[in-house]
């Protein structure tokens, strides 16, 4: 009886987790871009695109793994690593083929870029899984 009412209990609850995964994708990005436009309004800072490099259930990706920038202006991309290994970040149209040391934030100066879609990957492992760079007309 009690295993039977753990049965059913299991699936609500990866349910649950699985609801509460995605809110999370979505929300930090999105909370991370509110604060830098928050901070650049006030304080005049310069433009920083907050970029994770992560693990999702045994998947190394980008988050996020479209990444937005305007066209024709250098950009900071700070590259957070919170896995325990270090991973590449590669941009090969921006001669970009950064290695993220492990549990750490890393920066690398993107150059003014034309308008377009650009491959990100890591060039240590090829399964981990791509990125794109998208650049858009401000
Ligand atoms: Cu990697």
């Amino acid at each position: 009886m009690v295993c039977l009412v753990v049965q059913m209990v299991c699936p609500v609850v990866q349910m649950v987790c699985l609801v509460v995964q995605m809110v999370c994708l979505v929300a930090l990005p999105a909370a991370a871009e509110h604060r830098e436009s928050a901070a650049g309004q006030s304080q005049g800072a310069p433009d920083v695109v907050e970029i994770v490099s992560t693990n999702v259930q045994g998947k190394n990706v980008f988050i996020p793994s479209t990444i937005v920038v305007g066209a024709g202006k250098p950009q900071t991309l700070s590259i957070f690593n919170t896995t325990d290994t270090p991973h590449g970040f590669a941009i090969d149209a921006a001669e970009i083929h950064a290695v993220l040391p492990a549990g750490e934030e890393h920066r690398v100066e993107l150059p003014a870029m034309q308008p377009g879609i650009y491959p990100v990957h890591c060039q240590l492992h090829p399964p981990h899984r791509s990125a794109r760079l998208l650049v858009v007309e401000d």
